[in-house]
Parts: C-alpha cells; sequence; structure tokens
C-alpha cells in the first residue's frame, strides 16, 4: 500500500513537472506553436499580424499556402492536436472538417464580406455582354459549397474546367439566366486571373467554362498572389478577378488600385475571416488563446 502511495506521489510529481514546461514544449499547441497562414499577400495575413498585436498573442504566424493550410488542419484533425489556422468562409474545409471560428471581440477580422468581380477599365465597353454575364453571376452557399467540393474532392487527374463543365451539366438552372441572349464572343481573348483561394478558383473556372461553351470566347486563366493580379486588372495585363473580398480583406488593394478597375458588383455575399479550430479545441474565442501556449 505505501510502495503504491510513494508510486502515485511521484507520478503528481512528475506530471506536476511537466505541466511546469520544464523546458519542454508540452502546451496544447505544442505541435502547432504558431498560427498556419497562407500566402503572404493575402488580406487575411496582415489582419492576423494585427490580431497577434491586437490580442498579444504568444504565436506567431506562418506563411504557407491555402492548400497547405488545409493540409496541415486535416494531419492536426488526424491526430486530435490542437491547431489554429487563419480560415474563411466560403471554403470545403467546413464541409470536411468539424472546425469554429474563434470569437473576436476586438473585432480585428472585421464583419461579413462580399466577394466582387473587377474588370479592367474599358473592358465592359469591349465587352458588354460578359460584362452582364459578371454582373448576372451570383452564387449561394449551397452553390459554391458544391461546386468547391466537387473541386476538392477530386483524386482523378480531371481538368479543373472540366469539372465546373460536369457541375454546369448538373445546374443549368443557376448559371443560364447569367448569360445574355445571342452573346458570341467570336473567339475573342480574355484573361482571368485568380489566386489560389478554394472559392475563387471554383468560381474562375465555372465562369471560363461558360464564357468558351456558351458564348465563345477564348478564356485563359492566370494564378497568381493577390497584389500582381489586382495590379494587372488595374493595368489592364487581366481582364477580370471574382474574388476581390470587400469592404475589408482587400481594403488596402482596393485603395491603391480602384481608380483604374471598375467593379461590377458581388457574386457571393456573407463572407468571413478569422482564426480558425477543430471544434474539440477547447476554447472559443481568440483571447484565451494564450491561456495555452507557452
Ligand atoms: N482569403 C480568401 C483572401 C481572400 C479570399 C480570405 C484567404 C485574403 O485573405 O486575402
Amino acid at each position: 500500500m505505501k510502495k503504491l502511495l510513494a508510486f502515485a506521489l511521484s507520478l503528481t510529481l512528475v506530471f506536476t513537472l511537466a505541466a511546469c514546461g520544464g523546458g519542454e514544449d508540452d502546451s496544447e499547441f505544442s505541435e502547432y506553436p504558431d498560427i498556419v497562414g497562407i500566402e503572404s499577400g493575402a488580406g487575411i495575413m496582415s489582419t492576423t499580424e494585427t490580431a497577434i498585436e491586437e490580442y498579444d498573442l504568444n504565436m506567431e504566424l506562418q506563411t504557407s499556402s491555402g492548400p497547405a493550410m488545409v493540409s496541415a488542419l486535416g494531419d492536426a484533425i488526424e491526430n486530435e492536436e490542437w491547431i489554429v489556422v487563419t480560415g474563411w468562409a466560403p471554403h470545403y474545409k467546413f464541409a470536411e472538417y468539424d472546425l469554429k471560428f474563434l470569437d473576436d471581440p476586438e473585432g480585428v477580422y472585421g464583419g461579413e464580406e462580399n466577394l466582387h468581380t473587377i474588370v479592367r477599365e474599358n473592358f465592359s465597353s469591349d465587352h458588354p455582354d460578359v460584362a452582364t454575364f459578371f454582373e448576372n453571376f451570383y452564387m449561394n452557399d449551397a452553390q459554391l459549397g458544391g461546386l468547391m467540393g466537387e473541386i476538392a474532392n477530386d483524386d482523378s487527374d480531371t481538368e479543373t474546367i472540366d469539372i465546373a463543365r460536369d457541375w454546369m451539366a448538373e445546374n443549368e438552372d443557376v448559371w443560364s439566366d447569367w448569360v445574355p441572349e445571342g452573346a458570341d464572343g467570336d473567339d475573342a481573348e480574355i484573361e482571368l486571373g485568380y489566386v489560389n483561394w478554394a472559392e475563387g478558383v471554383a468560381m474562375t473556372y465555372l465562369a471560363q467554362a461558360i464564357l468558351i461553351d456558351e458564348m465563345n470566347f477564348d478564356v485563359s486563366t492566370q494564378m497568381a498572389d493577390a497584389g500582381p493580379i489586382f495590379s494587372g486588372v488595374s493595368d489592364g495585363s487581366i481582364d477580370a478577378f471574382l474574388d476581390a473580398w470587400l469592404p475589408t480583406t482587400h481594403a488596402s488593394y482596393e485603395d491603391e488600385y480602384s481608380d483604374s478597375y471598375e467593379d461590377l458588383g458581388y457574386n457571393y455575399e456573407g463572407a468571413r475571416i478569422g482564426l480558425v479550430v477543430p471544434s474539440y479545441v477547447e476554447i472559443d474565442s481568440i483571447d484565451e488563446l494564450n491561456d495555452y501556449v507557452n
């Protein structure tokens, strides 16, 4: 009995030492001590630097990419480890995993936003039918979520545009009214810019498929970081971008470039950005993070 007690006491000691740190990182976030971010040009990255200052967080922000962020999230969830990522909705990760946005009592991340389509100067007069098409282009959460999910879950080598075509075939009622009657681009070239963010990938390839198949334009796509995309639309080297987050996330790009592009309005409403964790992470607010990091 005594022996057992001694054993129990020594165990307590070990646990107490471990809880005090003892030089080792044994916090809940030990596997992912940094916030897993995305590309540096994303608005959510600079907003997260502000959040780190505002909440005085003992975490750093790691630069990564949208897809790498999702795969880190998947790995952490497989092992039930705590992780915090820069996250946004609409995004297919919410369909794939049980996740939650951390509350943001300081309001650093802003409220709901809309996704806008912006086009280069003179684009609307050069291609009025395409401008009308973009003005009509609108997806709700279920529609965009469905298309994003099909792209994310495709493990064959199907080209993204062909996944969009399959979606078109099943959702004609969604997009057919976007196409102006009699539109015929006569093979005119159009270049769509996008960043590797799931919602923009989905909308860009859907627009490309419709413009080619239903309106007879010759459409190419170009992927780059947000900065080059905004500057490309403003200098006219890119015709259109469908994933401008306004009024908050891309406000600095809007300030810098909006004199030299045209905003055709929103294609999705109710988007949001923030810090996202798996639902089993036992905190609900950004200001609780420091209680769980070393
Ligand atoms: N996002 C997705 C972007 C806008 C679209 C939230 C990662 C950003 O932060 O700039």
